[in-house]
Order: C-alpha cells, then sequence, then structure tokens
C-alpha cells in the first residue's frame, strides 16, 4: 500500500522544462554548436554539467574545466532570467488537487528533483510548504538516474523505499526511482514508459485512488 508520493519537479509539477530547453538552446547557438529538442530529450531529470557533456558532444572545439564552468553558469543565468516569468498560475492542471487528494488521505508527500534552482521554483509558484520533505540537486552527490535523490527524499518523510510512488517525466527518474525500489507513475514526455506500473497524460489525468492502488 502506498504511504508516500515523491515528486519530480521539472516537467511534473511546473513546466520550467521548456525554460532548461531555451537556456541550453541559447548557450548552443551563442557557441555555434549543433542542438535541438530532440538532443535536449536526454538532458531531462540529468544535471547541469552531465547536461553540458551532452551538449558538448556536438562541440567542434575542446573546452577547459574552467571554460565549462563558465558556460554551465551562463546557461543558468539564461535559465534564471527565465524563471522570473514563473507564477502560482504555472503549476500544471492536476497538481494542487491531487497535493489537495493526498493531504485528505493522509498520504506523505515529496519533491525529489535534481535542480538546484528548486527552492526558488518552489518559491515562485507558491508550492514551497505544501510537502513534507524536499530533496534537490543541492543534497546529492550523484543525480538521475541514481537513485540517490528518491532515497534521500523517502528517508526524509521516514519511509521504506517499497511503501512509495514516483511521480516522473523523465527516463532517468523512471530508471532511479525504479533502481531504488519504488513504484513509477510516468507522465509527461515519459507517459509511453513500458516501465512504470502506472502511465498519465499529466497529473490532472490520474486519480488519488488510482494512484494509492498501484
Ligand atoms: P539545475 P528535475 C532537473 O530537474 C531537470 O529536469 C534537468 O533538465 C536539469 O538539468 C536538472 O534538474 C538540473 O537543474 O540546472 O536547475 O540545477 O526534472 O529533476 O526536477
Ligand atoms: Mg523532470
Amino acid at each position: 500500500m502506498i504511504q508516500g508520493v515523491i515528486f519530480d519537479l521539472d516537467g511534473v509539477l511546473v513546466s520550467t522544462d521548456e525554460f532548461h530547453y531555451l537556456g541550453w538552446q541559447r548557450l548552443a547557438d551563442s557557441e555555434g554548436i549543433y542542438f535541438d529538442r530532440r538532443i535536449n530529450e536526454r538532458l531531462r531529470g540529468v544535471s547541469r554539467m552531465e547536461s553540458l557533456a551532452i551538449l558538448l558532444e556536438r562541440a567542434t572545439k575542446t573546452y577547459s574545466p574552467p571554460e565549462k564552468e563558465a558556460m554551465a553558469a551562463r546557461k543558468n543565468a539564461y535559465y534564471r532570467e527565465l524563471l522570473q516569468q514563473i507564477t502560482p498560475r504555472d503549476v500544471l492542471p492536476g497538481v494542487l488537487p491531487v497535493l489537495e487528494g493526498l493531504k485528505v488521505a493522509g498520504i506523505k508527500t515529496a519533491i525529489a528533483s535534481s535542480s538546484r534552482n528548486c527552492p526558488l521554483i518552489l518559491e515562485r509558484t507558491g508550492l514551497a510548504g505544501r510537502f513534507d520533505a524536499v530533496a534537490d540537486g543541492n543534497h546529492i552527490t550523484n543525480s538521475k538516474p541514481d537513485p540517490e535523490i528518491f532515497l534521500l527524499a523517502a528517508r526524509r518523510l521516514g519511509l521504506p523505499a517499497q511503501v512509495c510512488l514516483v511521480v516522473e517525466d523523465a527516463e532517468a527518474g523512471v530508471t532511479g526511482a525504479l533502481a531504488a525500489g519504488m513504484k513509477v507513475l510516468a507522465v509527461g514526455f515519459a507517459a509511453a514508459d513500458a516501465r512504470a506500473q502506472l502511465r498519465a497524460k499529466g497529473l490532472g489525468d490520474v486519480s488519488v485512488p488510482q494512484m494509492l492502488a498501484v
């Protein structure tokens, strides 16, 4: 029986995944490196520096470690510029009713996001304080597909992995959650992932009883 639900942030609770794409595209364009939405799919749930390494697979010159740090910082600045537009209206459909339904059912909730910008996004969307625990990119060494972030979120909830359901939109996130021994509800870009126990277009297309019965 599910006792805790652990949510990914970008692409599950809010569409910041589009802003990540726009930030990386701007960086790639300024460096003359080919980048597109298909390549961007590989960056979902992956840390900032690992994302840069994937983007640099198409680079024609090699970059030193300090140059790479500067590029990652530049992308983050572009991304944070876009985050200034975010308001509580950008919380994705179904999120607030699901959170309310879980609360009424006595189910604990947590965030497991690879993003180091997670606190800023939670603040700007009004979601800060709505979860029993938060685990983000500032608290871990290995990002998704490693299970570390999910295990940390479960530990902070005081729950064993087997009673946790993870909501994810990334292949790397689904892999990490399953490796942690948790059940998965795959949504958005991961909605066709056959490894997940439950699949839906978004949180607006699934009910709390369905989530708790996986
Ligand atoms: P930042 P999630 C992930 O967040 C994003 O999906 C991924 O595209 C991004 O590179 C990663 O956070 C790190 O983000 O640069 O803000 O630290 O999907 O795990 O909530
Ligand atoms: Mg995501």
